[in-house]
C-alpha cells in the first residue's frame, strides 16, 4: 500500500468532475487501499479519488470511530435526501486547518459498489450523511469552501497559497 499526496485548494484539479469507474478491477482495488490508508494516515474521516488527482466517481468513509469498517464507495448515488437539514463544522484534508459551518441534508440513503463491486444500499446520518454529502460534491468537483461567503473564500484562498509556499519554500523559484 502508498500514501497518496493530497491535493490542496485552489489546486484547478480540484474543480475536475469525476468519471463513472467502469470496472472494479486490481488496478481499483489498489487504488482504495491506497486511499485507506491516505484517509488514516491524515485523520481525515472521508476522501475522494478527487483529492489524490484520480478522477473516478470512488470515495471511502470512516466515521464510526473503529466500530465498523470503513466504507467503500464506488460509483455513488444519492438515492433519497430528507426534508431536514442540519448545519455542522466540516473541514478538508485539502484545505487543512480550516473548519466552517455548511448546511446539507440531515439524512440521505446511498447506492454505491463496494470494493468487490457489489451494489449496496445504505442510509446515512449525523457525521456519515455529511460526510458522503461533502465526498460526493469532491466528485463534482465541489470543496466545501464554495458553500462561503465569496470574502471568507478569498481569505482562505490565500491563506491556503501562503501556506503552501511556507511549507515548501523552493517550490515555483526558478
Ligand atoms: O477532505 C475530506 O474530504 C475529508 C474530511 C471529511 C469531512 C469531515 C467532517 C465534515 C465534513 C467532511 C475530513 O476528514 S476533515 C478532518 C476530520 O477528521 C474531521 C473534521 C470535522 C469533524 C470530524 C472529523
Ligand atoms: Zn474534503
Amino acid at each position: 500500500m502508498a500514501l497518496l499526496p493530497i491535493l490542496r485548494y485552489p489546486d484547478p484539479r480540484l474543480h475536475t468532475v469525476a468519471k463513472p469507474v467502469a470496472e472494479v478491477d486490481a488496478r481499483i482495488q489498489r487504488l482504495v487501499d491506497d486511499m485507506l490508508e491516505t484517509m488514516a494516515q491524515a485523520d481525515g474521516v472521508g476522501l475522494a479519488a478527487t483529492q489524490v488527482d484520480v478522477h473516478l466517481r470512488l470515495i471511502v468513509i470512516d466515521t464510526s470511530e473503529g466500530r465498523d469498517p470503513p466504507r467503500v464507495l464506488i460509483n455513488p448515488e444519492i438515492t433519497a435526501r430528507s426534508a431536514e437539514m442540519q448545519t455542522s463544522d466540516e473541514g478538508c484534508l485539502s484545505v487543512p486547518t480550516i473548519y466552517d459551518q455548511v448546511q446539507r441534508h440531515a439524512r440521505v440513503s446511498v447506492r454505491a459498489q463496494d470494493r468487490d463491486g457489489q451494489w449496496q444500499n445504505f442510509d446515512a446520518e449525523g457525521l456519515a450523511a455529511v460526510c458522503v454529502q461533502h465526498e460526493m460534491d469532491h466528485l463534482l468537483g465541489k470543496v466545501f469552501v464554495e458553500y462561503l461567503s465569496p470574502l471568507k473564500r478569498e481569505r482562505i484562498k490565500t491563506k491556503m497559497l501562503k501556506k503552501t509556499r511556507d511549507e515548501s519554500p523552493r517550490a515555483g523559484r526558478r
